[in-house]
């Protein structure tokens, strides 16, 4: 186990809620990774393993289940020095709680409006961490992760539309969240967004003609369990995998009243659900089963 992070950078995570770290990958993990990728989304079956961008069916904004695509996504979501930082964050017992990739294609690229990760994922304790790892460079001009510096001390904000789990935030000045403090998580591919499960964060619409590709494992503390088994735990559970220390003998439990991801209607994605998308072709009562990918 090594030091991975800096002390500046843990105390920028623990005061921001996030912190952006390069020099983690060699260039040459982060180049395959983005040919994996590239292959994937020239593949004839493109439908069958990415959501589409609604403005242009023939791109994809989401690709289900990278690591059981290629083992490269594997190696990333699992490589030492990665799963270093990320103890250095939640602690030395790591679980891997699912992955997920967000393919932010030139010029069509959907937004992901504000929220928290955690409204989607509420656990017994906070020790959650999405790393965001990009594959091409990420500017404001292709849409990079913006995040409310600080956010996260304000701790869960409401994602409710009219009445029910919407997915989204909003209005950051509605739930009392300074727009000033958003910060832009620009870096070169290759960079890695640590994000507290707490703090606001979303993207713009990509109107550059340049893809904004990331790979985004997230983790857990190996005491913190998920509080709803709706059917996004029911999907993700099965395949968490713990990668570093000792399963946990007891859930760490911080008090609180958490707000439950409950819809009005199924959801595939954090996008459809932000999107009101999950209420139109009637609607589907939330049923808790799902006939697709289900990672928010
Ligand atoms: O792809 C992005 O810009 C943001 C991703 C995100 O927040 C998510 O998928 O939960």
């Amino acid at each position: 186990m090594g030091n991975v992070l800096t002390k500046a950078q843990i105390e920028s995570f623990r005061e921001n809620g996030f912190c952006v770290v390069q020099g983690i990958f060699d260039d040459h993990v982060i180049e395959k990774a983005r040919g994996i990728v590239d292959n994937l989304l020239s593949s004839p079956s493109l439908a069958d393993l990415a959501e589409a961008e609604p403005e242009d069916s023939s791109k994809a904004r989401r690709i289900w289940a990278p690591t059981a695509r290629d083992k490269v996504f594997v190696d990333i979501a699992e490589d030492s020095r990665l799963i270093d930082a990320v103890a250095q964050l939640i602690g030395d017992d790591v679980v891997l709680q699912y992955s997920k990739l967000n393919v932010k294609p030139p010029q069509v690229g959907s937004v992901v409006d504000w929220h928290q990760d955690f409204a989607y994922y509420p656990h017994t304790n906070q020790d959650l961490l999405a790393t965001l790892i990009y594959l091409d460079d990420a500017t404001r001009e292709n849409a990079c992760l913006r995040v409310a510096a600080g956010s996260h001390r304000q701790g869960l904000l409401s994602h409710e539309v009219d009445g029910y789990f919407g997915g989204k935030i909003t209005s950051l000045t509605d739930v009392g969240v300074d727009e000033s403090t958003v910060v832009d998580c620009e870096g070169p591919a290759g960079s890695v967004v640590f994000l507290h499960p707490l703090v606001a964060h979303s993207s713009e619409k990509n109107l550059s003609d340049r893809y904004r590709r990331v790979f985004i494992p997230a983790y857990r503390a190996a005491d913190a369990f998920p509080i709803y088994y709706g059917p996004h735990a029911a999907h993700n559970e099965p395949n968490a995998k713990l990668l570093r220390g000792k399963p946990a003998k007891a859930a760490r439990c911080e008090g609180g009243a958490w707000p439950l991801p409950i819809a009005a209607a199924e959801f595939n994605s954090l996008y459809q659900i932000q999107e009101g998308a999950h209420l139109k072709d009637g609607g589907k009562a939330s049923t808790g089963y799902f006939a697709h990918e289900v990672t928010v």
